[in-house]
């Protein structure tokens, strides 16, 4: 290029940084949280038995209570954690002189009647692992979650293992053991069978115990369970708020990605010329605010609005888009379809894998701003993406 080509070229992609709204990644990341909503987990338990731990264990320290309580209870707490996709109902447990049941059917209303967002979704009936029977307050509070809709998890805290012989593997103490199977089938002391509806036992530590059981474990049974029984619309908000699997949410993410290669096959149903790319501009980044959103990530902490725009034009549209007409003159002075999708779903990959680093803190917040061209996605990929589309539909 001659100088008079480069100087050309600078001002078309200042043009671009002011014809694309940085808002529109904003506005995604507001709209996609309001989206996924929030889930709300009920965790009862004696005070002690670990309640926190699993909270902090699953969810991540950083939890607030929010200062309103129940007012039927003092032992009744809400917390909710940054981006409010987690709420947190704490049940200290029984309050003397009051009936078990009776308080979780009080309290129980109170939330129902209360606003949307706080609705229980799932309770984690917590009792350490070291007791042998639950006592007829455990059962007649579970009773009463259940009856209220509820799917009960018990949740045995502090679970105690042995290594198993020969091998050295954890396991579970034949005592736990004798627990877990009464739960699973409870009777009474003359031997009669104990109603309890229950959706689930789990079998957990929160922390490395030593000795007692080695390594945190069973958080992830935990979670997968939860997952499995909390209703169709809480579910992306657990997925969300959970910190124990990157794979969920990745998948999660990965739907923004597909929704958006297709939005952009769609709007390049008539090829649009290259110099028009921009136009993708509005999808791309209303993909990149919802995989953003996924992983928790505050984008007004992150980038500067200057920098969002820069990296719209750098990572979305032209700039990517000429290096391709250069690397592949073949693919013509047109966007079609396929190309637009592979632009896009190279974009969205390439801007989970920046949002992941961050997420798990393998990229500094103020570093954003300088590495993220490494994580722009290069022709090459978009190249390779086309490939394999055209190989699909058979072209
Ligand atoms: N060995 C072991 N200790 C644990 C485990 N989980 C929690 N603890 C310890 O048990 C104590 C109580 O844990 P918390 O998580 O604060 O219990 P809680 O139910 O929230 O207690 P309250 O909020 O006071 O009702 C702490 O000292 C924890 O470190 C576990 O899995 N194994
Ligand atoms: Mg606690």
């Amino acid at each position: 290029m001659t100088d008079n080509q480069e100087s050309a070229a600078g001002a078309r992609e200042d043009d671009e940084v002011a014809q694309i709204d940085p808002e529109a990644l904003h506005t995604a990341l507001r709209e996609e949280r309001a989206r996924i909503g929030r889930f709300n987990l009920a965790i009862v338990g004696g005070t002690g038995v670990g309640k926190s731990s699993l909270v902090n264990a699953v969810f991540g320290e950083g939890l607030a209570p929010t200062g309103v309580g129940l007012p039927v209870t003092r032992g009744v707490q809400y917390y909710t954690n940054a981006d409010a996709s987690l709420g947190i109902w704490d049940f200290e447990g029984f309050e003397i002189g009051k009936v078990p049941g009776d308080l979780v059917r009080e309290n129980l209303q109170v939330i129902e009647d209360g606003p949307r967002e706080k609705h229980i979704s799932a309770v984690w009936y917590c009792v350490t692992s070291s007791a042998d029977r639950l006592t007829q307050p455990d059962i007649d509070q579970i009773t009463a979650f259940a009856a209220g809709g509820l799917p009960v998890i018990v949740v045995l805290t502090k679970t105690i293992r042995a290594r198993d012989f020969p091998g050295g593997k954890w396991k579970p103490s034949a005592q736990v053991e004798a627990f877990a199977e009464w739960i699973a089938s409870p009777f009474d002391h003359q031997g009669e069978a104990i109603e309890l509806p229950i959706a689930g036992i789990a079998l957990t530590a929160a922390v490395d115990q030593g000795k007692h059981g080695g390594p945190a474990h069973g958080l992830g049974e935990l979670l997968d369970m939860t997952l499995a029984l909390a209703p169709d619309e809480a579910q992306e908000a657990l997925v969300v708020a959970q910190r124990l699997s990157l794979p969920l949410k990745r998948a999660l993410a990965r739907k923004a990605i597909v929704a958006a290669g297709t939005a952009s096959a769609a709007a390049a149903a008539t090829p649009i010329p290259v110099a028009d790319a921009v136009a993708l501009a509005p999808i791309q980044l209303g993909m990149m605010g919802r995989i953003a959103a996924v992983y928790q990530l505050d984008l007004k902490v992150m980038m500067s609005a200057q920098a969002i725009a820069q990296l719209a034009v750098q990572v979305v549209g032209r700039a990517l888009a000429r290096s391709l007409i250069k690397l592949i003159p073949a693919v013509g002075t047109v966007i079609n379809a396929t190309v637009a999708s592979a632009l896009t779903t190279a974009t969205g990959e390439g801007w989970l894998r920046l949002c992941e680093a961050v997420y798990s803190g393998k990229v500094a917040l103020d570093q954003v701003e300088k590495v993220w061209k490494d994580f722009a996605p290069t022709a090459v990929e978009v190249i390779n993406a086309v490939l394999k589309a055209r190989v699909k539909g058979g072209k």
